[in-house]
């Protein structure tokens, strides 16, 4: 793949003078900000380096400056809240997309990518985060880079924001800009939204201000960001994708956010004027919900609602390691998204359903945009064969990794 045209030409030593950024431009949020880190050592890493390498010497000649990485994530609960204002619970993976590039002082950017047979659907992506860095005016420099994605397309694990985060990353880098991850998380939010998906903030953020050592609860409505425990060490998080790819841009994601809203609409002519985002409106105005609005539009709210209380639930149970509540949430949360939000599909369920019953396994739902793509469990010791088993006898299934992995970052090449 290639775009060309590029705003100006600058100097390869810009990108070494990438910065932590500490003005935050969206208050509220607080976490670190994306810059300089050491670079991780994965058995994987040499053959990733490899191949970016092969791949960057046969399309420019020489070799990258730099790499920018970006997490996939896998959400662990608050789905489909985001973009109601309410609270989620990402935790980024190790699973990454990353980005080797060298500025170079000519008026083009080319970007190629590792993977075959892909375009031009990931075109679109790297097109409209310059299509945005122009538009708001942030600097893109003469630019050739290589794209490698280690994340599976379609998953439900975030593979499109962490390529807007990467690309956005190499490309504001290479330029000597040191954005923000606050800011750059909305310019890679309106850059998704250019490709035609309505989302909410969650992936870009968790991209961004992700950690090693646990999820982070992300409130959607004022930014904040806080740490979270994982699970304790009884219990770990498993992932599976149901082999189901979905696709956002082309699912019922938009109509649901417009269902949302007009929902929303309806709810303050009626009276509750005080809620700004449905998820302003809580519990106790679930009886005002089902007398205003029609079936369909009380099934949508009481998801939201619900969800974003499930949310606390997990967070306060993850702190005392209380395995039950967890487990308990994740089942509930995976019938609403299925009969109120209606954003699961039954290949999914059957593997919910399937998952859910195996001893030692405390709760299992869909996670992510939903429409296919993967599952997130919470299980015991001992679980593993059984797990293996069951996502066998589904076509189509395969157990992903789930370490967790660092926010994106961009470090110096090493050959
Ligand atoms: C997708 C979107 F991009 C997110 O913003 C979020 O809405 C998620 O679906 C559902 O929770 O990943």
């Amino acid at each position: 793949m290639r775009m060309t045209r590029a705003d100006r030409g600058i100097s390869a030593a810009a990108a070494q003078r990438l910065k932590p950024d500490r003005r935050f431009r969206r208050p509220g949020i607080r976490g670190k900000m994306c810059g300089m880190s050491a670079a991780r050592s994965d058995p994987a890493d040499g053959a990733r380096r490899r191949r970016l390498a092969t791949a960057f010497e046969a399309a420019f000649g020489g070799r990258p400056t730099h790499v920018a990485r970006a997490p996939g994530r896998v959400n662990l609960i608050g789905e489909h809240v985001d973009y109601h204002g309410g609270p989620v619970l990402p935790q980024s993976l190790a699973l990454d997309t990353r980005v080797a590039f060298r500025a170079v002082p000519a008026d083009r950017v080319d970007l190629r990518t590792t993977a075959v047979g892909v375009e031009p659907a990931w075109q679109r992506y790297p097109d409209a985060m310059l299509a945005v860095l122009r538009e708001r005016g942030v600097p893109v420099a003469g630019f050739e880079g290589v794209v490698d994605s280690a994340l599976p397309i379609g998953a439900g694990l975030s593979s499109s924001a962490a390529l807007l985060v990467a690309v956005g990353l190499a490309l504001t880098s290479a330029a000597g800009e040191a954005v923000g991850a606050a800011r750059l998380a909305e310019l890679a939010r309106d850059a998704e939204h250019r490709t035609g998906v309505a989302s909410g903030a969650m992936d870009f953020v968790a991209a961004l201000f992700g950690r090693v050592d646990g999820p982070i609860r992300i409130d959607c409505a004022d930014g904040a960001i806080a740490p979270v425990p994982g699970p304790p060490p009884s219990h770990r998080w498993a992932v599976v994708s149901s082999g189901m790819r979905h696709e956002l841009a082309a699912s019922a994601y938009n109509a649901r956010v417009a269902e949302c809203r007009a929902a929303l609409a309806t709810l303050r002519d009626a009276g509750v004027t005080d809620a700004d985002r449905l998820a302003d409106v809580g519990a106790d105005r679930l009886p005002t919900v089902a007398r205003v609005l029609d079936d369909l539009g009380t099934r949508r709210v009481r998801h939201v609602v619900t969800e974003c209380a499930r949310v606390d639930t997990v967070v306060a149970a993850l702190e005392r390691g209380d395995v039950g509540a967890v487990g308990a949430a994740l089942r509930a949360s995976h019938r609403s998204l299925r009969d109120d939000y209606a954003v699961s599909v039954p290949a999914v369920d059957a593997l919910v359903d399937a998952i859910g019953v195996i001893p030692g396994v405390a709760g299992v739902r869909m996670t992510g945009g939903g429409f296919g793509g993967s599952l997130v469990a919470l299980v015991g010791a001992g679980t593993d064969d059984a797990l293996a088993a069951c996502v066998a006898r589904h076509p189509g299934a395969t157990l992903i990794d789930p370490a967790p992995g660092p926010a994106a970052s961009v470090t110096p090449w090493v050959a």
